[in-house]
């Protein structure tokens, strides 16, 4: 136990790890880690090793689905990509107020466990190229150091390619055109910060 008392909301997260038979090393700063560029210079880690935790929601007739993606920080959500891997037909971002009444924390410090509603949870293959990623522990200054296969199973994640593709890189020294994976309409439904 440390000397001083987690937050309620940290407490949380390290309690529903505690569940799991995993101590959580959670690190509290002065400074802001809302972001993953943020957290990453707290914690003096790629920006590939922090996991954004994202809120999505299927509107269904029995009420909102939820799900949280865990995402490498430069990645971004492929909503289609999402929609096919959880089987939604429709499937959005959710707003602040829905992230936090959905999970039970404040955008920023959403962690991948320890959420007050049922979630299902997806995660980024990316995130299992780092030996230790770093994830929010339920506040936008706290995370915790965590290998991605504990993270997986403290998540109860399926891992799957929610992501946007690279973008293409643009043919030169040819007479052809560039190729593009954009829509017709010239814009690609993405769903990230
Ligand atoms: N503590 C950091 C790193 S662990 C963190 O929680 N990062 S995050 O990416 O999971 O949370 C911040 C993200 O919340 C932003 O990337 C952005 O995509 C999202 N966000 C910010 N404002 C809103 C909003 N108004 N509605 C929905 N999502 C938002």
């Amino acid at each position: 136990m440390p000397d001083t008392p987690y937050h309620p909301a940290v407490e949380r997260v390290v309690e529903a790890a505690a569940r799991k038979g995993v101590a959580l090393d959670v690190h509290v700063f002065a400074e802001s880690t809302h972001t993953a560029a943020e957290a990453a210079a707290a914690v003096g880690a790629e920006l590939g090793q922090i996991v954004k935790s994202l809120v999505f929601v299927a509107d269904g007739e029995g009420g909102p689905r939820t799900y949280v993606c865990l995402v490498s920080g430069p990645n971004r959500v492929d909503l289609s990509r999402l929609a096919a891997v959880v089987g939604e037909p429709e499937i959005r971002r959710a707003s602040a107020r829905e992230a936090r009444d959905l999970t039970g924390f404040t955008i920023g410090g959403i962690p991948p466990l320890g959420h007050v509603l049922p979630v299902r949870v997806v995660m980024d293959p990316d995130l299992g190229r780092h030996e230790i990623v770093w994830a929010a522990a339920g506040l936008p200054t706290a995370v915790f150091p965590v290998p991605p296969a504990t993270l997986r199973a403290l998540a109860n994640a399926v891992v799957a390619p929610i992501t946007e593709e690279p973008e293409p890189r643009a043919v030169t020294g040819t007479a052809g055109e560039a190729t593009s994976h954009a829509t017709a309409d010239g814009r690609r439904p993405t769903a990230d910060g």
